[in-house]
C-alpha cells in the first residue's frame, strides 16, 4: 500500500508496517523482530536478496522504509547510534585535508568527532555563528565539502535559515547536513528546505522513550544514498533488530508527544521569563528569541528543548539542579520524562572551555528537555528548586 498521499501522523503509524510488506506472504499488524544474523541459501553460487543481517535486516528496512517516508526523502537508513550515523556520514564524504563548516553551536559530542577526525585525518573545521547565513559563505574556502547545522541548536537552541545556507552552500557545490534532532521530522523537514542530508539522533524524540541507542540519515541522492549503504555495512554502524523494533513502536506516538512538549515547554518558557531568579530564557517560541521570525517561517513548532541561565553561576546551577524531584538530573533529551542537565559539565564537558566560552556556553546555562507529565507539577517542580537558590 502506498502511503505517499497520508498525512504525517497516518504515516507515522503505517509506513512499513503494512501487512503485505513482508513478500506479500505475511499478514503481521507488527513487524517482526528478526533476530536471525545470518540466512541460508540453496546454492553456493545463489545467495539470495538475504545472506547476511548486517547488511539486509527486515526489521531494519521496515524502519528504514519509514524514517524515508517521515522526512519526505527517497531513502532512509538506521544505525547503531546517532554518532554512529555521523562518522559513518564522514568517512562516506571526506578526504584527508578536507574543510568543515559548522555551527558554532553543535552537540558536544559532534564537535568531538570532528576534532577525532582533525587529530586523525588532518580534517580541518570551521565553527560559525550560522544564525547569520553570511559567516557561512565567509568561512568557504577551496577545499570545503560540507556544511554541518544544527537547528535549533544544542544546547543555545539558535535557529539557522536552513533554505538560505542551502542556497548559498550550493552555489558552491557543498553539501548541506542538518541535524533535525531536535524538531524531529513532525517539525520540520530540513530536505523540503533545501538540505542535502538528514541526521538524526534517534536515541530522542523519534525513539521518544529513554530506552533506545539509534541513529538514522535521510536524503534524496541516489548516488550518495549507494555510498552511505556501502558505508553502513563495511563500518558495521547497524542497529540491532531489537532496537528498531522499539522505534517502530515509538514512532506511532510521535505526534501525540510532541504536541504536549510543546505544549509544556511553552508554558515553562513563558514561567521562568517572569521569574527573578532566571536572567535568560532559551526558547524558539517566545517572541524574545533573536532568531523567532525564521523559525516559524521553516518549521511548523518550536519543540520541547528549553534553556535558561539562572542569576548567579555553577554553584547556584548545581543546588538548583540537585534541588529537583520531578525533573530528572540526567543528559539526553526526548524521551517522556522531564530531563535537565547542566551542559558545561555534562554533554558539552568534552569541548574545551575556550570553546563553550566562544559558543556562549556559560556556568550559568541549564538545559531541559521538558517532558510529557503534567505541567503544573513540573512548574510547581522548578518553582521549588529555584526558591532555594
Ligand atoms: O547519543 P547519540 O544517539 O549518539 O546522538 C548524538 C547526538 C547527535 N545530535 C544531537 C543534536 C544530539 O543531541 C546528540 C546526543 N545528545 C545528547 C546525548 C544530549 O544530551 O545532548
Amino acid at each position: 500500500m502506498s502511503h505517499k498521499d497520508h498525512s504525517f501522523d497516518t504515516r507515522a503509524i503505517h509506513v512499513g508496517e503494512e501487512p503485505e510488506f513482508f513478500e506479500g506472504s505475511r499478514n503481521e499488524v507488527v513487524a517482526p523482530i528478526y533476530l536471525s544474523s545470518t540466512y541460508a541459501r540453496k546454492e553456493v553460487k545463489n545467495p539470495g536478496f538475504f545472506q547476511y543481517s548486517r547488511s539486509q535486516n527486515p526489521t531494519r528496512f521496515a524502519l528504514e522504509k519509514r524514517y524515508a517516508s517521515l522526512e519526505q526523502t527517497a531513502y532512509g537508513l538506521g544505525f547503531a547510534s546517532g554518532l554512529a550515523a555521523e562518522a559513518t556520514l564522514m568517512v562516506a564524504l571526506l578526504k584527508p585535508g578536507d574543510h568543515v563548516i559548522g555551527f558554532d553551536d553543535l552537540y558536544g559530542g559532534t564537535k568531538r568527532l570532528f576534532h577525532l577526525w582533525e587529530d586523525t585525518y588532518g580534517l580541518k573545521v570551521t565553527l560559525v555563528d550560522a544564525s547569520q547565513p553570511e559567516l557561512v559563505e565567509g568561512a568557504i574556502r577551496p577545499e570545503t565539502k560540507l556544511v554541518w547545522l544544527e537547528s535549533p541548536s544544542n544546547p543555545l537552541l539558535k535557529i539557522c535559515d536552513i533554505a538560505a545556507i542551502s542556497k548559498i552552500a550550493h552555489r558552491y557545490n557543498l553539501l548541506v547536513v542538518v541535524d533535525n534532532t531536535f524538531l524531529s521530522p513532525y517539525f520540520q523537514q530540513p530536505a523540503n528546505l533545501g538540505a542535502d542530508i538528514v541526521v538524526h539522533s534517534i536515541t530522542k524524540y523519534i525513539a521518544g522513550h529513554s530506552d533506545v541507542i539509534g541513529g538514522a540519515i535521510m536524503l534524496n541522492d541516489k548516488a550518495l544514498y549507494d555510498r552511505l549503504k556501502f558505508c553502513q555495512n563495511a563500518l558495521g554502524s547497524v542497529p540491532s533488530p531489537f532496537d528498531c523494533y522499539l522505534v517502530l513502536r515509538g514512532l506511532k506516538t510521535l505526534s501525540l508527544r510532541m504536541e504536549k512538549h510543546q505544549s509544556n515547554a511553552l508554558a515553562i518558557a513563558a514561567y521562568l521569563e517572569n521569574h527573578p531568579k532566571v536572567s535568560r530564557v532559551y526558547y524558539p517560541g517566545l517572541r524574545s528569541h533573536p532568531q523567532y521570525e525564521t523559525g516559524i517561517r521553516q518549521a511548523s513548532g518550536f519543540g520541547g528543548m528549553v534553556s535558561f541561565e539562572v542569576v548567579g553561576g555553577e554553584k547556584e546551577a548545581v543546588k538548583f539542579l540537585e534541588s529537583l524531584q520531578v525533573f530528572t538530573l540526567a543528559e539526553s533529551l526526548g524521551g517522556v520524562e522531564s530531563l535537565i542537565e547542566h551542559p558545561a559539565l555534562m554533554t558539552h564537558a568534552s569541548i574545551t572551555a575556550k570553546e563553550r566560552e566562544m559558543a556562549g556556553i556559560k556556568d550559568s546555562l541549564i538545559r531541559m528537555s521538558v517532558g510529557v507529565e503534567d505541567k503544573a507539577d513540573l512548574i510547581a517542580d522548578l518553582e521549588q528548586a529555584l526558591e532555594g537558590i
